[in-house]
């Protein structure tokens, strides 16, 4: 059986198809889909944005580590929503308006889709408007926002106030992060969570969704 520390390792060195031919070998050994996404997907990508944060690696690689997460993923995917470790509820994900980075964004959305929720990834740039709209539509259970510069990370408490003028605030929860973004900032806009890094943010969300 494939070993799942060889997949955080194949991850965390951005080999795609041999991820995704470890991730195989431990299906069809008869692994655990939910263990094989932690303890080698996740796993290895929790070990990239630590090497990211200690500029150990830089974007090229994260971007790799990404892609090769998303071979992964293709493997298991199927097989998560076989076993219904889906149906966790929908969040509606956005890097918000005057703001382009998207790469732990993406990293939030890709750990909360491995768990189970549904992401609606609206992509970077986002109007408050845009937000509340597609939450609608979908009828989410949250709204995720992140925000990467001391600028734009204001636009959070549009978003909230948006929310809240369109009688939303109690129906649909607020969760925040991006490297400006603090605890203290998401009390001060009234978030229902804040969370660091896209490992907290996954628990974050379910706790939100428990209460
Ligand atoms: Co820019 N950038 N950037 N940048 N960039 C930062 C953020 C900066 C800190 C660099 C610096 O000066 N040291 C600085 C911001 C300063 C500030 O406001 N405090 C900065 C700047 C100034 C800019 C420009 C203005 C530069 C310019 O053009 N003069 C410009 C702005 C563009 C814009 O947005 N309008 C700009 C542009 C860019 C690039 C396009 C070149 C590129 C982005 C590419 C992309 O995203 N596709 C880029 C990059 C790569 C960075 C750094 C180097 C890396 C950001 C990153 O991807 N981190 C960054 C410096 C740094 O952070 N070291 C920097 C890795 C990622 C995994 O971490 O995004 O923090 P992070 O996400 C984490 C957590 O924050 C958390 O979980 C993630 C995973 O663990 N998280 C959430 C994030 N979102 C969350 C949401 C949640 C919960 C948790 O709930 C929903």
């Amino acid at each position: 059986m494939a070993d799942l520390k060889q997949i955080a390792e194949s991850l965390i060195q951005g080999k795609g198809p041999k991820v995704k031919e470890l991730a195989q070998k431990a299906v069809d050994g008869g692994e655990d889909v939910q263990k094989i996404l932690n303890e080698g997907l996740l796993a290895g990508m929790s070990v990239v944005g630590d090497k990211f944060k200690k500029n150990e690696f830089y974007v090229p690689e994260v971007l790799i580590a990404v892609r090769a997460m998303r071979a992964g993923m293709e493997v298991l995917r199927p097989l998560l929503a076989e076993k219904n470790i889906k149906g966790q509820g929908t969040v509606v994900l956005g890097t918000v308006k005057g703001n382009l980075h998207d790469i732990g964004k993406n990293l939030v959305g890709m750990m909360l889709e491995g768990v189970g929720f549904e992401i609606v990834d609206l992509g970077i740039d986002i109007a408050p408007e845009k937000f509340i709209q597609v939450a609608k539509e979908k009828n989410a259970d949250i709204i995720g926002l992140s925000a990467l510069l001391t600028t734009t990370m204001l636009v959070m408490k549009d978003v909230i106030e948006a929310l809240t003028s369109q009688g939303l605030r109690k129906k649909i929860k607020i969760i925040i992060g991006g490297a400006p973004v603090t605890q203290e900032y998401g009390d001060e806009i009234g978030a229902d969570g804040y969370a660091p890094d896209a490992a907290s943010a996954v628990d974050k969300t379910k706790e939100l969704l428990a209460t």
